[in-house]
């Protein structure tokens, strides 16, 4: 570039550049990069915000010219100045202008200290390196933490699949179990008529040959003493029959016991008549079978009809999104704190154990109860044991980030209303991208 000039030319040359830099680099203190385009050497500065036109030369001249203090970014002459430190290698940011030549290091790049007796060292170096260092260990924990999240939410939705397909099961045993309890209603109800017939038509035969002298049937024969006491006429003797028929006839203080009644009983009796007619007999304990089954079947109904109630009960929670806090269903976390051991078990209840061994419900799983954009990072448990001279208790469970799943605090702000913490990585987010650390002009 300078090949053909003269030495003395050259030096000129030169020492205009080196002046014009000195200048700029002058001018251009305080600013950032994306401000410089309003600070143009040898043109006139118009204030920023366009009160007011200055010759450039009065751009840091320690004199504030615009209302807005922009003539003066590098200098405390205005009030209301800003000074920004580049600080490359680390954060930039602005401080009040000031604060410059004020004799303490703001700037870690001290470049807010350019004319101050304060020997300001350039720190941004190291202080970049210490929070990359921070930011990386915060990132790979966070990272963990992540990943922990993603398998319960895997195990999720594997949990979830699982219950889907057992309440299919469910379904189809209770449709099966239905078709049975339809057929063996039949029977039952087929082979009690089948019985009761018999019985009828055998008492029937009986009550007909009753008046004969040779009748096994006369008042006092067994078969008469049966009848009598046979009040609902079902061809067997309960207790209850006996001692309504001999009670009155013992002494008023001595009522017949059910002992006592189950000896009358088979005494003055020849016992049921399925014990003497064998067809009867078949035909009692065919319909007893029946009634058995039926009542096999009846329950085996009633056990998976609760088990779907309970399945579907659980399937209808929100558990997230993407189903990430459904790992949480049927566990429970404690917490000791002063005298109470407080437990926390997700979508069910929260309750409060004294050292007396006393529980009380701190409230039954209400609701999500975060803001909109959040709703699952705090949950509402309501409507437990009401307090005395107090409102019923209740329990708001805020979610936070942590690496295991547990029960971190327990407060009552105020008089039986609980704020819990549970820390679970399912409450993590991917962090918003951090702020950059400066490392180019
Ligand atoms: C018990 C506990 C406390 C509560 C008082 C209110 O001692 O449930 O948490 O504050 O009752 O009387």
């Amino acid at each position: 570039m300078f090949t053909n000039c003269s030495l003395g030319h050259c030096h000129i040359v030169i020492a205009v550049i080196l002046w014009s830099i000195c200048v700029d680099s002058r001018k251009i203190r305080g600013i950032s990069l994306s401000y410089k385009r309003f600070y143009r050497e040898r043109k006139s500065f118009l204030c920023i915000d366009g009160s007011k036109m200055i010759p450039f030369d009065q751009v840091n001249d320690d004199y504030c010219d615009c209302m807005d203090g922009s003539d003066e970014p590098g200098t405390a002459a205005c009030p209301n100045g800003r000074f920004y430190c580049t600080n490359l290698g680390y954060r930039s940011h602005y401080i009040p202008s000031s604060r410059v030549n004020d004799g303490i290091c703001d700037c870690c790049d001290a470049s807010d200290e350019y004319r101050s007796q304060t020997p300001c060292q350039n720190t941004c170096r190291n202080l970049g390196q210490r929070e990359r260092a921070e930011v990386e260990g915060q990132t790979r924990v966070l990272g963990e933490r992540l990943r922990l999240k993603q398998l319960l939410i895997e195990e999720g939705v594997l949990t979830w699949r699982e219950k889907q397909a057992q309440l299919r099961d469910l379904q189809r045993v209770s449709d099966d179990l239905q078709t049975q309890l339809d057929d063996l209603r039949k029977e039952e109800a087929r082979r009690k008529e089948e019985a009761d017939s018999l019985r009828e038509r055998e008492i029937g035969a009986r009550d007909t040959a009753d008046n004969s002298p040779t009748s096994p049937y006369r008042p006092e024969s067994p078969i008469s003493v049966f009848k009598e006491l046979d009040s609902n006429r079902d061809g067997s003797i309960t207790v209850d029959e006996v001692q309504a028929k001999l009670s009155p006839v013992q002494d008023e203080e001595h009522a017949l016991s059910e002992d006592e009644a189950v000896i009358k009983g088979r005494r003055g009796v020849p016992g049921s008549l399925a014990d003497e007619d064998p067809n009867i007999k078949a035909a009692v304990s065919a319909a007893e079978k029946a009634a058995a089954d039926l009542k096999r079947v009846e329950d085996a109904y009633e056990t998976v009809y609760m088990e779907i109630r309970d399945l579907r009960e659980k399937l209808s929670i929100d558990y997230g999104s993407e189903r990430e806090f459904l790992f949480l269903h049927n566990q429970c976390f404690q917490l000791k704190v002063y005298e109470y051991i407080y437990e926390l078990c997700p979508f069910s209840q929260v309750t409060q154990k004294s050292a007396s061994g006393e529980v009380v419900s701190l409230g039954k799983w209400g609701s999500w109860a975060g803001p909109p954009e959040n709703p699952y990072c705090q949950m509402r448990y309501e409507s437990g044991e009401p307090c005395w001279q107090g409102p019923t208790r209740n329990t708001m469970v805020m979610l936070i980030c942590g690496t295991e799943t547990a029960l971190r605090s327990v407060k009552e702000p105020s008089k039986c209303q609980y704020v819990m913490e549970l820390q679970t990585p399912v409450s993590c987010q991917p962090a918003l991208r951090q702020r950059g650390i400066h490392s180019e002009l």
